[in-house]
């Protein structure tokens, strides 16, 4: 642990990168039971899971509107204005992402746009866990506010009055006391009580991703591939390293297998911070956590900023915190990454709560391909085109002579007769 890796060679980059292999376990024989009991049994199968899995009693599965209002009740006042804070920022964030429509007359006559339709019915899955996540709720749920989902389900074996709060907040219709990858089976499958959704968000264990995974082999759309959270911060020597501490502390505290990796130009900084987190550390009530996720962390020393971009770029961190003297020009440079927290004032956890961004991002380097969650993930765009007789006119040659060279005739003649 606090092993300081220094001047890595360019050939190393991606073997630094590299994220710890996942434990991967066959699950399949587990989550097809699961599938299969859901689908048979329906609610009394929940019912029978949650005694199993969780040693839960419950004899219905949804909650009552009574029920969610008077939780809500209990959260604290305190508790329930910093909710609203982060409602009203993370609402204008997503609200600023609405398509707005244009229409592009790509040759004369010919007029194509595009709409976007929310998808109609959604799951949202928050896990019990030690962290009652209801922040995870306003980052699912207000998006599907703003774009109009119908129906948003969520499924949550937590009983943080907070969850029942947020969830009140962003206007989710209906909410159900499950948790593991029975709940998600159920949002898959549907059942009595619980309806089947379209599309399936939200963090969970091994065996939600797993049912996760099973749900999009059956066509049901899934927020993205889900692995254990990271950040990646590169200090500069202007950096203060309490902050840089606290900052990978921050993500360390999530979970055993939490990734956090600090690039810096100056030894000073990275020792200070060395430092800074082991007395950061025995202040804090998940030490555990963060202890175990610490030996994964990588110190790495580089002579110049380019090698640490290049580094950061090979690995897509999900957060990226630039604690350095120019963020906006380093931010220029970084083309894979989930979010970027600019400049020392900025830490991942404004964003994991309040500032407006969405917290639900790309994990295991999968930001070389994925964005976070945004409005865009609740819904889908439906293009549009109009096409005058003067403009199939002149484009239908083109047309036809591609559609022939296809072999595809059918395709030439609904577009010759127009033309003739
Ligand atoms: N850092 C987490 C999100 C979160 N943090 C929720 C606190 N609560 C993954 O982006
Ligand atoms: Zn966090």
């Amino acid at each position: 642990m606090f092993e300081i890796i220094k001047f890595p060679a360019a050939s190393t980059y991606s073997d630094l990168c590299e994220r710890p292999s996942l434990e991967s376990r066959s699950m399949d024989s587990l989550i097809d039971a699961i599938y299969s009991q859901v689908k048979q049994h329906g609610d009394q199968a929940l019912i029978d899971y949650t005694k199993q899995f969780e040693n839960r009693d419950i004899t219905e599965i949804t909650y009552s509107d009574s029920e969610i209002s008077e939780l809500a009740l209990q959260t604290d006042t305190e508790l329930q204005e910093a909710i609203r804070v982060a409602y009203a920022n993370i609402y204008a964030f997503h609200k600023s992402q609405v398509l707005v429509e244009k229409r592009i007359e790509t040759s004369p006559g010919v007029v194509c746009w595009q709409k976007s339709t929310p998808i109609d019915k959604i799951g949202i899955y928050i896990p019990g866990g030690t962290a009652p996540l209801f922040s995870t709720i306003l980052m699912l749920a207000i998006p599907a506010q703003i774009v109009g989902c119908k129906e948003v389900i969520l499924c949550t074996p937590g009983m943080h009055p907070a969850l029942f709060f947020a969830a009140q907040l962003c206007g989710v219709t209906k909410m159900c006391k499950i948790g593991g990858a029975q709940a998600i089976a159920a949002l898959a499958l549907g059942t009595a009580s619980v309806p089947p959704v379209y599309k399936i968000f939200g963090p969970g264990n091994q065996y939600v991703t797993a049912a996760k995974m099973e749900a999009n082999r059956m066509g049901i759309a899934i927020d993205m591939p889900a692995g254990p959270s990271e950040v990646a911060i590169f200090a500069d020597s202007s950096a203060n390293p309490v902050y840089v501490a606290a900052d990978l502390l921050s993500q360390a505290e999530h979970g055993n297998d939490s990734q956090v990796i600090l690039i810096s130009t100056d030894e000073e900084i990275i020792l200070q911070t060395i430092t800074e987190i082991k007395n950061q550390l025995e202040t804090l009530p998940r030490k555990d956590y963060a202890l175990k996720s610490l030996d994964y962390s990588k110190f790495i020393l580089v002579n110049q900023e380019k090698e640490a971009i290049d580094i950061l770029n090979t690995y897509a961190a999900e957060h990226l915190i630039l604690a350095c003297e120019n963020p906006e020009q380093f931010a220029d440079a970084i083309q894979h990454a989930g979010s970027i927290f600019l400049g020392h004032y900025t830490p991942e956890a404004a964003g994991d709560y309040a500032s407006g961004t969405n917290h639900t991002l790309p994990t295991n380097g999968f930001a070389h391909a994925y964005s976070g969650v945004n409005l865009d993930s609740f819904v889908k765009k439906i293009t549009l085109q109009s096409i005058t007789k003067e403009g199939l006119k002149k484009l239908g040659k083109s047309i036809v002579i591609m559609a022939e060279a296809e072999s595809l005739q059918a395709h030439a003649n609904a577009v010759k007769f127009r033309m003739d």
